[in-house]
């Protein structure tokens, strides 16, 4: 959900006016703990949308689709953003996004690789082994033995040559 300022103020008068409503005074407490968490939420939306993210599914995304980018040259454009190049916990998460990219063909550079060692794909992000891979038929295939990062294209991922200039996708408010 994207808040604009209206929508926003809106919330917070429907919300005061519950407040006012409430009889006891700890009914009016644990309203208006509410209402001050309901306006961090809104807040958060707000700016996240200010910033270019999309709420998808529990996460919010930075979909980039107009300039590629090297995976390293990614990877710092999402964290100068205080996101993380993308990691897919499951195949739920993985269409939900897929979902929201406008380029088909193409593909955009997520946070999985084996630049540490080969054929184990790490989250850069996490450290840990990438919760969730669903590779192209044929892939990874190393190819040259120099594909070392990880991009999403038309829904399945494939190792790629990490200093290939790609779209990619950032993500935060997942926690990691
Ligand atoms: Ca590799
Ligand atoms: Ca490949």
């Amino acid at each position: 959900m994207f808040a604009s300022p209206m929508s926003l103020t809106w919330a917070l008068f429907v919300l005061v006016l519950a407040a006012s409503s409430a009889e006891h005074s700890d009914t009016i407490e644990s309203t208006l703990d509410s209402i001050i968490q309901s306006v961090k939420d809104l807040r958060k939306d707000f700016e996240m949308n200010k910033m270019g993210f999309k709420e998808i599914g529990k996460g919010f995304y930075y979909i980039e689709e107009n300039e590629k980018q090297s995976w390293y040259t990614a990877l710092s454009t999402c964290r100068r953003m205080g996101a993380h190049l993308a990691t897919f916990k499951s195949e739920e998460e993985l269409r939900a996004v897929d979902a929201e990219l406008n380029i088909r063909n193409k593909g955009y550079w997520i946070d999985a690789n084996d630049l540490d060692r080969e054929g184990q794909f790490m989250s850069w992000t996490t450290g840990s082994l990438s919760p969730y891979l669903k590779w192209k038929r044929g892939e990874p295939n190393n190819l040259y033995n120099k594909e070392h990062c990880v991009d999403l294209w038309d829904g399945l991922m494939n190792d790629d040559d990490c200093s290939d200039k790609r779209y990619f996708i950032c993500q935060t408010g997942d926690g990691i």
